[in-house]
């Protein structure tokens, strides 16, 4: 195996936990960050801290002109045509909000919205609420028991009355990597516009918007080694300008009068109020440290564990996997025979291995396979064969703690 030799550049990974090395397999939570993003964050504040878009003075211009360079780097790195395309937002969550609250006022009953059955809340819960103000019908593509989608009978799923589909790229749950191209092309027959919940692809994955033919592609900075509390919205122009704003306040606005008010073009149509700008800065750093890697490197690397943790894993007969895709990121959900998902997780961590336990805010998906949740590693850039090799040891340790 060839291994991506990156963990020294991880502070927090060096640390011990209850007394043992850790080992950080909960990366589809959030990733940890590299010395230069955290270099830069805290330049930012030693050097240029001050509000863009605002000021006339020489530290509100630099903190512009690298908070607007950023907006440049995301453009470039998702291929988006133009950079008044990318929108910056809180995070994946307040991205799909600002375009399912944008479709109220171009939905209406009778209309039909397409979810998955693998979604996300976060990719659920705003259609959800759509439907309801608009009196759209919610249909949804069923999971496989094996963790892929049914796209076995897409024409009676997407028809005429389907305005929009909304799916992940990548499963957070079961990591099964989505038939994107299958589900855009047959939406786009129909005029459907589709929007790709992409929080679980941007670390793993190199991806084009133009290629892809995606109308709206969302992420979040903190999963791909860069701060927490930013994320983006890339939005095809035509669509951008058809959704009314999201929030009023400061930065949306061309002129405001005493009773109403003119909004601003794109991109700031869709910022009211002061960004993240430190967070902004620091992922345009953690983008060049991904690019600089190569996605694809890391893709690779990932691979090649993943082939590894699950080959050994289905040697332990107490484990059950759950989504076994033949195109897969690097995540595995499973379960302990006999055991709550939780207490294997609370013993995990006592040997300083940190995983996530529970429905993984992707309810339907533990419906479909009737379980109240499971145990899930997710792995990243820096994570090694040792890692994976202490978590088995672990893992077997906590199985027989549970006997
Ligand atoms: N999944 C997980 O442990 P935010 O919180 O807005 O950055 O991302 C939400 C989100 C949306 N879609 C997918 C596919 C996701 O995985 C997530 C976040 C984390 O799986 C935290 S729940």
């Amino acid at each position: 195996m060839k291994f991506l030799n990156v963990k020294n550049q991880f502070p927090i990974l060096g640390q011990k936990i209850n007394g043992k090395p850790l080992v950080y397999l909960d990366n589809a939570a959030t990733t940890q960050k590299p010395q230069a993003v955290i270099n830069a964050v805290s330049n930012y504040y030693k050097s240029i801290n001050s509000n863009v878009h605002r000021g006339v003075h020489t530290l509100s211009d630099k903190a512009t002109d690298a908070f607007e360079l950023v907006r440049e780097k995301l453009r470039y790195h998702i291929n988006a045509k133009h950079n008044y395309e990318v929108i910056f937002t809180k995070g994946t969550t307040e991205s799909i909000n600002i375009v399912a609250h944008g479709f109220r006022s171009l939905l209406k009953a009778g209309d039909e919205i397409l979810v998955t059955e693998i979604e996300h809340h976060s990719n659920l819960v705003p259609w959800q609420m759509l439907a309801s103000y608009s009196g759209a019908k919610l249909k949804y593509i069923r999971l496989l028991p094996n963790g892929e989608l049914d796209v076995s009978n897409l024409k009676s799923l997407i028809h005429d009355k389907t305005k929009v589909v909304a799916f992940n790229h990548i499963s957070n749950a079961l990591g099964t990597i989505n038939p994107a191209r299958k589900i855009i092309k047959a939406a786009h027959k129909v005029g459907a516009c589709v929007l790709i919940d992409g929080a679980q692809a941007m670390p793993h994955l190199k991806f084009d918007v133009q290629d892809l033919d995606v109308d709206f592609y969302v992420g979040s900075s903190h999963k791909m080694y860069g701060p927490a509390g930013v994320g983006f919205l890339y939005g095809r122009s035509n669509w951008l300008e058809k959704l009314p704003p999201y929030q009023g306040g400061g930065e949306m606005i061309e002129d405001v009068h005493i009773l109403n008010s003119t909004y601003a073009g794109l991109p700031h149509k869709f910022e009211a109020g002061t960004p993240n700008i430190e967070g902004v800065i620091g992922w345009g750093v953690a983008i060049d440290w991904l690019n600089d890697i190569g996605i694809e490197k890391i893709q690779i690397h990932e691979n090649e564990l993943l082939k590894y943790a699950t080959q050994k894993m289905h040697q332990i007969s107490e484990v059950i996997l759950y989504g076994e895709a033949k195109e897969k990121a690097a995540v595995i959900s499973f379960n302990v025979r006999d055991a709550h998902p939780y207490d294997v997780g609370v013993l995990l961590d006592q040997m300083g291995i940190a995983v996530r336990t529970g429905h993984h805010c992707a309810q339907p998906i533990m419906s479909c396979y009737n379980i109240p949740g499971t145990i899930r590693i997710s792995l990243a850039a820096y994570t090694t064969k040792e890692d994976i090799d202490l978590f088995l040891t672990g893992l077997k340790k906590a199985i027989l703690l549970l006997k």
